[in-house]
């Protein structure tokens, strides 16, 4: 039986600046705040570490390194201190003991240093760079230390939707130096597909390692799944608090009640924001320094409310709810208000529309003439809107790298006509329960009837209701 190493396996992230290398580790250990990323030159300059662990146990330690910018003349120093007289690392070991060679070469000496130091490397490559002889020559000293290299094609996009790039040339040209294993993987861009196979190339490589490798695989699946659980039962809780927020406003008042529509408006735009922070930490896109770069969702905010009436035209039309929310909730108070005063008439006429009409509520009174007050709830399009948009998000999220600094762009999600109808279905139960939204009871029961409507909406969502 092969021994089985139960130290970390220790990685070094070696390449030409700009190609990724601090991206990677920031995709890697799920932290968009490790190091520092830029597009200009040489903006990692030491060496800094990150530990990827499983059941606490660390079984990968991957160490960023600066980028190589002067192979050629690296390899010509080594050449010098005697071609073909000592093997590859003691010559790479005579080069880091000379003190003259290491105040020129200062960071090529560092991550040779640190290559010396590791079990492997993996060489990240800006596949969309032509493979230029600067790379040829990185690639020929890293050679110099005998260690297991696994090329990592960055800027690749992901399955279906790939960037332009050399990837085929670049594939060649490492076979050349007998480099065959070699992985795609984008550091922006994420599958977790993609960061399974890096990991198993590895494996293919350091074959004593391929437990720790295989157990960090399936540990990132667990995770994922997780997490995906998780980000749903938050939306289906949003969904319920939501669904349930009521606000009484007076029959006669058009202004008192356009205030009291307005207020309910803001919380629940307030806990949707909730469940966008929710998101954001489980997903751990949380950090303030990644939320300053992060832009669409404004600060980690949206930048529209969910009642805002060209979106809930949209998700009215996606959905099914007629010509528009307006109509859908005009049609609803019709039923409600008949034989009403006319001072109701034109209250309802006030806030019908902009996503909280006033959907009618079967077998309750929606007009209590007796305190003459009328209770608002949101409709249909605007529930709609949260699902899809918190949908939405958690697909952008799971298709992030931590790497990513771009604003997330997240729409709204599709669903099918057979989940909108059940999804209608479960807010309409969810509606005439206002004592199971947070947003009326701060006590509600968390496990009476409150957990029943949250379990059912989190089995529609991820589709155990069929
Ligand atoms: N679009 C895209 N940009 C990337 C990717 N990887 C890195 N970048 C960007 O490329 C630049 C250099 O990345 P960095 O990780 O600092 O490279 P390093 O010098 O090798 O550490 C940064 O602006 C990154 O945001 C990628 O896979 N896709
Ligand atoms: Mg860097």
């Amino acid at each position: 039986m092969t021994k089985r190493s139960t130290r970390p396996l220790t990685l070094a992230v070696v390449g030409h600046t700009n190609t990724g290398k601090t991206s990677l580790l920031r995709t890697l250990t799920r932290d968009a705040t490790f190091g520092e990323v830029a597009p200009t030159a040489a903006t990692t300059r030491q060496v800094e570490g990150a530990a990827l662990a499983v059941d606490g146990r660390t079984v990968v330690e991957l160490f960023d390194t600066p980028g190589m910018e002067d192979a050629g003349a690296v390899f010509d120093a080594l050449e010098a201190t005697g071609p073909g007289r000592h093997d590859g690392p003691d010559r790479v070991r005579a080069l880091l003991d000379d003190s003259e060679a290491r105040r020129r070469f200062d960071q090529e000496c560092r991550v040779l240093e640190q290559l010396l130091a590791s079990d492997a490397a993996l060489f990240v490559v800006d596949a969309r760079e032509p493979v230029l002889g600067k790379y040829q020559d990185e690639l020929a000293v890293l050679a110099l230390c005998a260690r297991p290299i696994l090329p990592v094609l960055n800027f690749v996009g992901a399955p279906g939707r790939a960037t332009a790039n050399r990837a085929d040339e670049w594939r060649e040209a490492l076979a050349r130096v007998n480099l065959h294993a070699i992985a795609e993987f984008d550091t922006v861009a994420f599958t977790l597909e993609a960061e399974a196979g890096l990991w198993k190339k590895l494996a293919t490589l350091l074959d004593d390692r391929a437990g720790g490798l295989e157990a960090l695989v399936d540990e990132r699946r667990e995770r994922a799944a997780w997490q995906h659980a998780a980000a749903l039962r938050s939306v289906a809780e949003l969904l319920v608090d939501a669904a349930g927020a009521q606000h009484k406003v007076p029959i006669d008042d058009p202004p008192a009640a356009r205030n009291g529509r307005d207020l309910l408006k803001k919380r629940i735009e307030a806990r949707e924001q909730r469940c966008v922070d929710e998101l954001l930490a489980l997903y751990r896109f949380d950090d303030a320094i990644y939320l300053a770069v992060k832009l669409p969702l404004d600060d980690g905010r949206w930048t529209a409310s969910p009642f805002d009436p060209a979106l809930l035209a949209d998700s009215a039309r996606h959905s099914g709810t007629g010509a528009g929310a307006g109509a859908a909730a005009g049609a609803a108070l019709d039923l409600a208000v008949g034989g009403m005063s006319l001072g109701a008439a034109t209250v309802t006429g006030a806030l019908i529309g902009g996503g909280l009409g006033a959907a009618w509520i079967p077998g309750r009174n929606l007009l209590d003439k007796a305190r003459g007050t009328l209770r608002l709830q949101a409709d249909d399009p605007a529930l709609l809107q949260l699902a899809g948009r918190q949908l939405a998000l958690i697909a952008a999220l799971e298709q992030r790298g931590h790497a990513s600094t771009s604003p997330v762009e997240a729409g709204l999600a599709e669903l099918e006509e057979s989940r909108i109808a059940a999804l209608r279905g479960l807010l309409a139960r969810a509606r005439i329960r206002p004592g199971d939204s947070m947003l009326n009871n701060a006590d509600a029961d968390q496990r009476g009837s409150r957990a029943r409507r949250i379990d059912q909406l989190l089995d529609m969502l991820s589709g155990r209701d069929e």
